[in-house]
């Protein structure tokens, strides 16, 4: 996929913490909402529940990649099939794996790529930490694609303070190192701010490591 030549990373003051401003042009950010659409017509997104309660999210989801990320009133976990179609999740489409390889700066392949669904006004994602995968030194690579919106990224504890930062389309980033078991979430889209999605809304998709390589 064509992206920018130089992407010049942004100083967070996190550490761990690289944004690639529009490291995807215009052009490759189609490109890969084409793939993904290909790839989720065999992994038809869901709305996940919340564990215990099963309240379900304002977000809906899938996965591609050998294992996904699901949540439901049995909890939080990687799980190799579709919790709705039970077949395996399609492949992680290969510009993505290649971004990986490209500036994760991590050895092995990613193992599942979440993409959240964000339509309407509603749609957020509380503050959390991801810490379902066996290989936290891994980082997660997170790319946006439609809408912009507001990122929040805290410390370690619940209560610690907290930054906020824009996310817009094409903007790709890694978070590793101290940053990767960070409390973050996300507040709100900003509806209107891309035309990348007919009638609006924004995906974004997190490529993970989950068990450590041998
Ligand atoms: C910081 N997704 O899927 S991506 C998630 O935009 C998730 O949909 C958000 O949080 C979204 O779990 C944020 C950015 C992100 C992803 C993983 C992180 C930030 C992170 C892990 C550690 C610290
Ligand atoms: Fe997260």
């Amino acid at each position: 996929m064509k992206e920018r030549r130089v992407a010049l990373p942004v100083e967070t003051g996190l550490e761990g913490l690289i944004l690639y401003p529009a490291l995807l042009d215009g052009a490759a950010q189609e490109a890969l909402l084409a793939a993904l659409r290909e790839s989720a017509r065999k992994a038809p997104p869901y709305r996940p529940r919340m564990p215990r309660t099963g309240q379900p999210w304002s977000i809906m989801q899938t996965n591609f990649g050998p294992l996904g990320w699901v949540s439901d009133e049995r909890g939080y976990r990687y799980e190799p099939r579709h919790p709705v179609t039970g077949d395996p999740w399609p492949p992680i489409p290969a510009m993505l794996l290649d971004l990986w390889a490209r500036i994760a700066g991590w050895p092995a392949p990613p193992e599942a790529c979440l993409v959240n669904i964000y339509r309407g006004e509603k749609a957020k994602m509380g503050l959390h930490q991801d810490r379902d995968e066996a290989a936290l030194d891994a980082p997660v690579l997170s790319v946006s694609l439609g809408d912009s919106c507001i990122f929040r990224v805290g410390g370690f504890a619940r209560g610690d303070r907290t930054r906020s930062f824009r996310l817009a389309s094409g903007d790709v980033l890694v978070l590793g190192g101290a940053s990767r078991l960070r409390f973050h979430g996300i507040d709100r889209i900003i509806p209107g701010s891309s035309s990348l999605i007919e009638g609006g809304g924004r995906l974004n998709l997190t490529l993970r490591r989950v068990t450590k390589p041998q």
